[in-house]
């Protein structure tokens, strides 16, 4: 009995080791995203393209995307895949909700309807790619849900500067998305102490 309880505890603690291990060789691509004809290197997303064979869980926290001073807050949110985002009318005017594609892909089309403050209605975006967000009372208001494939994203602050944190060792592709430029992809290896990767959007 004593020796079995003993077993127990040394893979427990040599599975703890293991664990600290594997989050300690876990490192941060972080750089810069750069333009060219675009005003802007804000509000980029910076992504890990689909790992193969390799399937991430639904994610349980839900991110609002907030319909406020008729506007779309944020204007550009980036979400794992499963995710489920909580549309928030925080305005005295009633709001609608509805995206004409995902990424171009008209069958993924969905309005969510029209609903008065302090409600919200949520939506499980289980498709990658791109939702461009309009409400249809207002055709100025519009904002973008990138639903990235893998956990691994990051949006650019307003120097373009981003940061993807805790990333396993590995080979990938960075994929970027942007309201005015082209999809850029780039190799990327991951190694215990991080990586920098800068990137050039073009229009
Ligand atoms: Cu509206």
């Amino acid at each position: 009995m004593r020796s079995f309880r003993f077993v127990v505890k040394a893979v427990a603690f040599t599975g703890a080791l293991l664990l600290m291990a594997g989050e300690s060789l876990a490192g941060d691509i972080k750089g810069k995203v750069s333009v060219q004809g675009i005003k802007s290197a804000e509000n980029i997303a910076v992504y890990i393209d689909a790992i193969p064979d390799k399937k991430f869980e639904a994610p349980t926290a839900k991110p609002v995307m907030d319909q406020t001073k008729m506007t779309f807050s944020p204007h550009v949110m980036v979400v794992q895949v499963g995710t489920t985002v909580e549309f928030l009318n925080s305005d005295p005017v009633g709001h609608n909700v509805y995206w004409p594609s995902i990424s171009g892909n008209k069958k993924l089309a969905h309005n969510l309807g029209t609903w008065p403050k302090g409600e919200k209605k949520s939506f499980q975006f289980n498709d990658v790619g791109v939702a461009s967000l309009l409400c249809n009372v207002h055709p100025e208001m519009n904002g973008y849900i990138v639903v990235s494939p893998t956990p691994y994203f990051a949006l650019t602050d307003k120097s373009g500067k981003y940061e993807i944190k805790n990333v396993p060792p590995g080979k990938y592709t960075l994929k970027t998305w942007s309201e005015e430029g082209k999809v850029t992809t780039q190799a990327v290896e991951v190694g215990a102490g991080g990586v920098t990767a800068d990137l050039t959007v073009k229009k």
